[in-house]
């Protein structure tokens, strides 16, 4: 048997729980804000059978699908697991059946299909709601439609056929001004395959356009940036190909020498419009936002230094460097009048922060002032006696990082605790950027259970307004969304 101790998302706080969940008006510290009506949905993974390969990525664990549902002050929880055909796959076997995250070649037999990867997926990444329709997602394949009201999964969706690339991005962006949701498919063609598919999904929910694409080497397209009249496609560093999937490793190594790109393509462009702009070694994860200034491009993104994910080894052999594993806010400026192939970068500040950015979404590709995210403060210290069971980094405060003056607001979450990935809550009525709530899901390492907390996101500094408390740890979130109260009413 492999040797799990050590691992944190096997034992400890992360260790899986397995169940699913029902709570009925959650017991809360504080006041929950009555003007706060819809739910804040969130996707990630946990292991419901352990995994074949001790080594094997946390991505590659079942995907779980949680809601806060806010009503008149109260909020409910559920959680589900997502029905996936592997997940039935697994339940109906009794054990695990699938091998290495993204390698189909070291499923077992019954199972194994190379040609048709796409139907492995764990869908384990990040929910979207968008006409209509409610969604988890995961970049190896199509996106699964979850009824809003249950979390049951309904299955596999491809838009009614018009959807053509075997995969679809964990993280679409929605154009607030047309309700337009421009999403893409990498690999879409098969494993390893150079072809990307760019599309534009109108607001009612059709595909509207499509643009297929060749990259200019195969790499994670984990994020993706729109702004009015462009879609930027970063990444860099992970690579992959055939040959290594056959020979039964992880699907991503990294490559240092590789450089990064950034892909730019109108949004009413073609193939033969797109510009790839080429900078650095830099691991390309996720990305604040983008807009239009003039014929230059302004991208606000914390992609971190290098390699962030310690299982997708260095090709080349070398340690996996926890050194260059952090991510700190840019402001990257492409120039579009310049016949430069490569951008400008700026570091905002000069701390690492967690990758996982946040804006006010009512300003997505538009510009924005502020972006969210979680970070370490090192003057706050962690209170090791009474959270002994903290394992890997903390993340124990949430910053609203003001990107015109370079200002910093901070919440912090207390001593025994640490954060996921924090959401924008806009205030009923406001049209202010960054009027309204921040909230996510803290990790309460003393009592052991997982805590919403909600703070005004205008007012950091002043901490909660309201916890809503879990009696247990909460499966491990990777994204989440904000869906109002009006798209919850969907089918
Ligand atoms: C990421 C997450 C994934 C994945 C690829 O955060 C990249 C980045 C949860 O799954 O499959
Ligand atoms: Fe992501």
């Amino acid at each position: 048997m492999a040797d799990f101790s050590n691992d944190p998302t096997r034992t400890g706080f992360f260790a899986p729980q397995r169940f699913e969940a029902d709570v009925y008006d959650c017991e809360v510290i504080g006041k929950v804000p009555s003007d706060i009506s819809g739910a804040f949905v969130r996707v990630g993974g946990e292991w419901f059978y352990p995994p074949k390969f001790e080594d094997d990525a946390i991505l590659n664990s079942d995907g779980y699908i949680s809601m806060f549902r806010f009503r008149n002050g109260r909020v409910d929880y559920k959680g589900r697991w997502i029905r996936t055909q592997r997940f039935e796959k697994n339940l109906a076997a009794g054990r695990q059946l699938y091998g290495y995250y993204r390698n189909p070649y070291t499923d077992d037999p019954e199972v194994r299909d190379p040609a048709r990867p796409h139907l492995r997926t764990v869908s384990n990444t990040a929910p979207i709601a968008h006409a209509g329709k409610l969604f988890s997602l995961k970049e190896d394949g199509l996106p699964h439609r979850i009824d809003p009201r249950t979390l049951e999964t309904i299955g596999p969706y491809d838009f009614d056929g018009q959807w053509k690339s075997q995969t679809f991005t964990a993280h679409p962006k929605i154009d607030p001004v047309t309700g337009e949701m421009i999403a893409l498919g990498y690999q879409a063609t098969g494993l390893a395959t150079d072809d990307l598919f760019v599309y534009t999904i109108d607001a009612a929910g059709k595909v509207k356009r499509e643009v297929r694409l060749k990259v200019p080497y195969v790499s994670v397209i984990h994020d993706m940036a729109i702004t009015q009249k462009h879609v930027l496609i970063p990444f860099g560093g992970y690579v992959t190909s055939r040959e290594r999937l056959e020979s039964g490793k992880i699907h991503w190594g990294w490559d240092a020498s590789k450089p990064s790109y950034i892909g730019v393509l109108p949004r009413d462009g073609d193939a033969k419009d797109v510009r790839w702009f080429k900078g650095p070694e830099r691991c390309m994860m996720h990305v604040f936002n983008a807009y239009d200034d003039g014929r230059k491009i302004v991208l606000y993104a914390p992609f971190f230094e290098s390699n962030f994910f310690p299982f997708f080894p260095p090709i080349d052999g070398s340690p996996w460097d926890a050194s260059k594993a952090r991510a700190y806010v840019r402001r990257i400026t492409i120039d579009l009048s310049s016949r430069a192939d490569t951008w400008k970068e700026e570091i905002l500040w000069p701390f690492p922060v967690q990758d996982l950015g946040r804006v006010d979404t009512r300003f997505m590709s538009l510009e924005t002032r502020y972006g969210f995210t979680g970070y370490a403060d090192p003057e706050r210290p962690f209170d090791e006696a009474r959270a002994g069971n903290v394992r890997g980094r903390v993340t124990n405060c949430y910053g609203r990082f003001d990107f015109a003056t370079g200002r910093l607001s901070t919440y912090f979450a207390g001593p025994t605790h640490s954060l996921q990935e924090c959401c924008f809550v806009p205030r009923k009525g406001s049209r202010e950027e960054g009027d309204g709530y921040l909230i996510g899901v803290a990790s309460n390492f003393a009592e052991m259970r997982s805590e919403l907390v909600i703070a005004d996101a205008q007012r950091l500094e002043e901490g909660d307004i309201a916890r809503v408390i879990l009696p247990f740890r909460s499966s491990a979130q990777i994204h989440g969304i904000w869906v109002p109260e009006e798209e919850m009413t969907f089918a």
